[in-house]
């Protein structure tokens, strides 16, 4: 017999099917046994009838523990009461393997246990909630900018270049030269688009982020598309119609991921744009007025992110942060060259920064200037440089840290639920 799965159940009632799968819950009640079987896709309760099986079968579904593996065949009915909505008349069990005493159970769990069994723990309804949900902003993401017509492009993971400063470096030795593990695609995306207009890249992240916050991965995924010919305000734009988007496409595909992680929807539903902008100055007078301590030229802790982005109800933008703050290809405000044409986008709720972009320097001598001024090796960036001697044009782009946006949208307050595996400054098992 053909196995089907659970999430197209609805396609074979009353057929006999097969289902394989795991056992995540079982109660008794005398000669009946409910078995609560999942097999990825979805779960379905499964009724087993002493009178209706063999023996044998009665035996064995009553033998199995939480997670065991099996294969059952059985009878599939609409019952509205039923998780999942349908109900599953068993007539036949094989056990494949009966699960070891499984270290994760209904009880409460402390994170740190939780996190070293985190290889288990993905299989439980709130993780899984997350991952779909991580999976649905990653189709999103691709759909959104292949129907824009940007050209997905994978920049190299090994790199002997810093793009965003060299504090949070992982270093490595690439046969006696020194290599980095790349903290972001955006140098190579500035080549690429002289060939191709608008580009995106979509790839694994890493920085040795030696302070512990709950915002911080070592490894983490950036979407960082970059435009030709488009200014910071253009850049902000696309930013706001792509975030808009993916919250969009979440809210439609994901209703039920989100209600199990029992997100508050009317916060999202109202992503739209125009998203508010406010200038960093604007920023430092809000911090003022609610008692902060942060001043001109610091950049933003996350507690300063959170009053700022509590101010609205939408995502909002501050630009022209201060040039000695920012990395080095940003391009300084001619009108204001001690800010820069840049702008962080904050999530609402607290969730912080989400993504960081801005126009880039298209001016060689310029450009030269400011990798001396940040004593970055000039060697290593001959050929970013030569961008700006062959047709130099204006640009802009930008990376949004994934698993922020699937905190964000989660309602998760730290990142890391928001990857399968995470790296942390303490962790790199499981
Ligand atoms: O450093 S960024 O602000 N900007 C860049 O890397 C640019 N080179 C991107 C570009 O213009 N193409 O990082 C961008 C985003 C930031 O807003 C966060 O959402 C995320 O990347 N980010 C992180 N997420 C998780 N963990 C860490 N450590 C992290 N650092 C940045």
């Amino acid at each position: 017999m053909k196995g089907v799965y659970l999430n197209k159940i609805g396609n074979y009632l009353d057929q006999e099917v097969e289902i394989r799968g795991w056992l995540y819950n079982k109660r008794s009640s005398g000669r009946i046994l409910f078995l609560l079987i999942r097999d990825g896709t979805a779960v379905i309760q499964g009724v087993v009838f002493k009178n209706d099986v063999t023996p044998e079968v009665f035996e064995a579904a009553r033998s199995l523990t939480q997670e065991s593996s099996l294969i059952v065949r059985g009878i599939p009915k609409e019952e509205k009461r039923a998780p999942g909505g349908y109900e599953l008349s068993v007539t036949d069990l094989e056990i494949v393997q009966i699960a070891a005493e499984y270290p994760i159970t209904p009880k409460e769990h402390g994170v740190e246990y939780l996190m070293n069994h985190r290889h288990l723990w993905l299989r439980s309804s709130k993780q899984r909630a997350v991952m779909l949900i991580r999976n649905e902003i990653i189709k999103a993401s691709r759909e959104f900018y292949d129907d824009r017509d940007f050209v997905l492009i994978d920049a190299p993971i090994l790199t002997p270049a810093a793009v965003e400063g060299t504090t949070t470096l992982f270093e490595t030795d690439y046969f006696d030269e020194k290599a980095y593990l790349s903290q972001s695609g955006q140098l190579y995306m500035e080549a690429a688009i002289m060939a191709f207009g608008k580009v995106y890249c979509f790839g694994p992240t890493f920085r040795a982020e030696k302070s512990k916050t709950r915002r911080h991965l070592m490894e983490f995924w950036m979407i960082e598309p970059e435009v030709a010919f488009i200014d910071m305000d253009e850049n902000m734009e696309l930013q706001e119609e792509y975030v808009t988007y993916i919250v969009q496409r979440v809210l439609e595909n994901r209703a039920e991921e989100l209600q199990v992680l029992e997100r508050d929807l009317d916060k999202l539903e109202n992503i739209r744009p125009p998203f508010p902008r406010i200038s960093y100055d604007r920023a430092i007078e809000i911090l003022r007025d609610k008692g902060a301590a942060t001043e001109w030229g610091q950049d933003f802790g996350g507690a300063d992110e959170t009053i700022i982005a509590n101010e609205f109800d939408r995502p909002v933008f501050v630009h022209r942060y201060p040039t000695e703050i920012k990395a080095f290809y940003m391009k300084p405000d001619p009108l204001r060259p001690e800010v820069v044409l840049g702008s962080d986008l904050l999530a609402p709720e607290g969730y912080g920064e989400i993504i960081g972009g801005g126009e880039r320097i298209s001016d060689p001598e310029f450009l030269l200037e400011r990798i001396r001024r940040h004593s970055l090796p000039e060697e290593n960036y001959a050929w970013y440089l030569d961008l700006r001697k062959y047709g130099t044009v204006p640009h802009s782009g930008f990376g949004m840290g994934l698993e922020r946006a699937v905190a964000w949208i989660c309602g998760l307050p730290h990142l890391r639920e928001t990857i399968p595996f995470p790296r942390l400054i303490n962790r790199i098992y499981p």
